[in-house]
């Protein structure tokens, strides 16, 4: 086993950005359940993102999403974040729920349209040049519906295009992460269904261009660690969207589905150097809560993958890679499923209690009474949801 003091020096700086729309309401397009205490506008939501970080000390930054989290002054906005210990992170656009982007946006047939979408991804940059978060991460519902409806390589020269005029404008400290998503909302042809065209526009862009993997934007059986390994090897994995899947892009707690793919996930990140101290890798969540408490939601989810990191740390990395030289096949997997098999709670329960937190977020937060108050004080207005 590798050293467990050195994988709580890696668990102790790994951090975990938590997304403003987890604590709104949420559901599928059959009903969205409201409960009691959801935000009203985004300082209610940085609030409640505010206590993941507090419980748990590994999610320090929200990330937004554009308009979802519009307001009037942005710095007022990234004031309130740093007032209770946390920042505002990346900027999500968002052009996929107005009326003009009905064939696309950014690869939409009409020039006007196309602009209008490349105006929104300026907006946003002007957004993080006041609350100073790095990237832009970019994800285009643009597809099409049926074969024939528009020209498939005309549209990526339109991508092209767009996302050129975007890059241009990057700050020296700014990153476009473009996602990748196979399916939904268009079911015929998508513009950046998979991680070679995200990773082909991001080549031709440059540097400051890289991958989103958002883990539930996979077909089943898809086997991600190897994206994750590819991608870092080639030095183009910007981002993580974290989350589980059971049949399509459920949103579901990350680790739920597959906790075992979550790990070999980690192990290829560890491999590639991506928790080493000034990762280029940001790790967020990208999850709705539809059903379960929110908050608590958030806080399991960062637990999980805190977990799925502490095994990945524990792999022996010299024996792994002797088994892997003298071709001992079962041996090499002996190791990894050794660290996997290892029940890194007690671990992670007590590096919390050297950092002055409770072993047990998830606990603490229950005894908090936070979301009682949250629930009587949070008396009429509208509770926020995709779309406010
Ligand atoms: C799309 O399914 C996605 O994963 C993108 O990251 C969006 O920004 C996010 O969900 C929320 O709509
Ligand atoms: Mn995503």
């Amino acid at each position: 086993m590798a050293s467990i003091k050195e994988a709580k020096e890696v668990l102790k700086r790994f951090y975990i950005e938590v997304p403003s729309w987890a604590y709104g309401n949420s559901g599928t397009r059959f009903k969205v359940f409201a409960s009691p205490g959801t935000p009203r506008d985004p300082f209610e939501k940085i609030a409640d993102a505010a206590q993941v970080h507090k419980f748990t000390g590994a999610a320090p930054s929200v990330a937004m999403h554009i308009p979802w989290d519009k307001v009037e002054d942005y710095s007022k906005l990234a004031q309130h974040a740093k007032d209770l210990g946390v920042r505002l992170g990346t900027a999500n656009s968002n052009t996929f729920q107005d009326d003009d982007y009905k064939l696309g946006s950014v690869c939409h047939p009409d020039a006007k349209i196309r602009q209008k979408a490349v105006d929104h991804l300026y907006e946003c940059l002007e957004i993080m040049n006041i609350t100073g978060a790095q990237d832009l991460k970019l994800w285009f519902a643009d597809g099409t519906n049926y074969p024939g409806q528009d020209d498939l390589s005309g549209r990526q020269e339109r991508l092209a295009e767009s996302l050129r005029k975007c890059y241009d404008r990057l700050g020296p400290n700014q990153r476009m992460l473009l996602e990748y998503k196979f399916f939904e909302p268009a079911f015929y042809s998508t513009d950046v269904p998979d991680w070679g065209t995200s990773y082909v526009h991001c080549l031709e862009l440059g540097p400051k261009a890289a991958v989103c993997v958002d883990t539930g934007h996979h077909a089943p059986g898809t086997n991600i660690e190897y994206i994750v390994a590819f991608l870092l090897w080639k030095k183009r994995l910007g981002a993580f969207d974290f989350n589980s899947r059971f049949y399509a892009d459920d949103d579901l707690i990350v680790g739920a589905a597959d906790p075992f793919q979550l790990f070999r996930i980690m192990h290829e990140v560890n491999q590639g150097g991506g928790f080493d101290v000034g990762t280029p890798v940001s790790y967020v969540l990208d999850q709705c809560h539809n059903i379960e408490d929110k908050i608590p939601g958030q806080i399991r989810s960062i637990t999980n993958v805190q977990e799925a990191v502490a095994k990945a740390l524990l792999v022996d990395a010299d024996a792994l890679m002797k088994a892997q030289v003298a071709g001992d096949i079962l041996g090499g997997n002996d190791i990894l499923m050794d660290a996997y098999n290892t029940d890194v709670r007690p671990m992670l329960g007590e590096l919390r209690a050297e950092q002055g937190l409770d072993p047990d977020p998830k606990a603490a937060f229950a005894r908090s009474g936070y979301l009682a108050k949250i629930s009587a004080e949070r008396i009429g207005g509208k509770q926020a949801g995709w779309g406010a």
